[in-house]
């Protein structure tokens, strides 16, 4: 049995986040159509006959790092680079211009001492920028052509990946209490994730990055139904007023998008006790 490592990296938007849920096969990591979705390294697990790969998704290399929250992101990606894997895939996106931001990762994905395969994502749209980045391939010897979204090309990256991964004979070393197939986080966690989500989807520019989840409770009652409490928790009263909407429309609107696709993956009825409040300072306090 081969098992090992796999790190994604690459900028925001490249969808590193859809290619690990649909190589998956199950949702294990949110995703939008805005940058810095992601937040924090999310391990998901793969298996099949030929053995067992731990795909590291991670949130997407920013170039503006002002703000505290930015940096931090930022920060999560390095930890995870400077651990271990065996092979590593720097994710590409042609259907966007090449800028300050890729020469940020190509700087990182250069002093990466595992193999590193270079991913051109999104095949089943335009290219229209595809030449821009095509001095990558000569330094990356490895090139795989995908989409994340349409699951094109998966095999031939799957089958070179396990090429190079080490052989553990029968004795796994991957254990995990956990949920299958997301092994670092916990289901509170991944509610928060899944309402987040929607956050991002639902509302304008700005507000997805004043904003987290907190999930604060999760019972289940006698008739089987779940009570999940959650809390959006925002920088600005201004954006709480924003997330509520008039006579509260967006909150129950994005209460009941969240809370459909919660049921769908607990296989449980869900009643979502979802509130709005401004907290100035959660970004000192979380995703450290
Ligand atoms: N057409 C097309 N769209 C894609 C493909 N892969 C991802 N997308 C879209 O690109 C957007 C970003 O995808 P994500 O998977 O969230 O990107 P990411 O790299 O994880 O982004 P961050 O978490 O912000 O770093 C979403 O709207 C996806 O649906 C693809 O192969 N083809
Ligand atoms: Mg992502």
């Amino acid at each position: 049995m081969k098992e090992g490592i796999v790190l994604l990296l690459g900028r925001p938007n490249v969808g590193k986040s859809t290619f690990v849920n649909n190589v998956i096969g199950q949702k294990v990591a949110i995703t939008s159509p805005k940058p810095q979705t992601t937040r924090f390294p999310i391990q998901g697990l793969f298996e099949d006959e030929r053995g067992k790969i731990i795909f590291t998704d991670t949130p997407g290399i920013f170039n503006k790092t002002k703000d505290l929250l930015a940096q931090k992101i930022n920060q999560q990606t390095l930890k995870a680079v400077n651990k271990e894997a065996d092979v590593v895939l720097y994710f590409i996106d042609p259907t966007r211009k090449r800028d300050f931001e890729e020469a940020k990762v190509l700087g990182i994905a250069r002093k990466i001492k595992a193999p590193v395969f270079l991913v051109i994502n999104k095949k089943d749209k335009k290219q229209t920028y595809l030449a821009q980045y095509m001095f990558l391939e000569d330094e990356f010897s490895q090139a795989f052509h995908i989409s994340a979204l349409k699951s094109h090309g998966f095999d031939a990256l799957l089958k070179r990946i396990f090429e190079l991964l080490p052989d553990q004979g029968e004795q796994s070393m991957i254990q995990s209490d956990l949920p299958y197939p997301l092994l670092n986080m916990d289901s509170k966690t991944f509610i928060a994730e899944l309402i987040r989500e929607k956050v991002f989807i639902m509302m304008g520019e700005e507000i997805p990055y004043s904003t987290t989840v907190v999930v604060s409770e999760i019972k289940e009652r006698k008739n089987g139904l779940m009570y999940i409490k959650a809390q959006i928790l925002t920088t600005t009263d201004r954006h709480k007023k924003m997330l509520i909407g008039a006579g509260g429309r967006k909150i129950k609107e994005l209460g009941s998008y969240a809370r459909k696709e919660i049921a769908l993956a607990i296989n449980k009825k869900v009643f979502l006790d979802l509130t709005v409040a401004t907290d100035p300072h959660w970004q000192d306090v979380l995703y450290s």
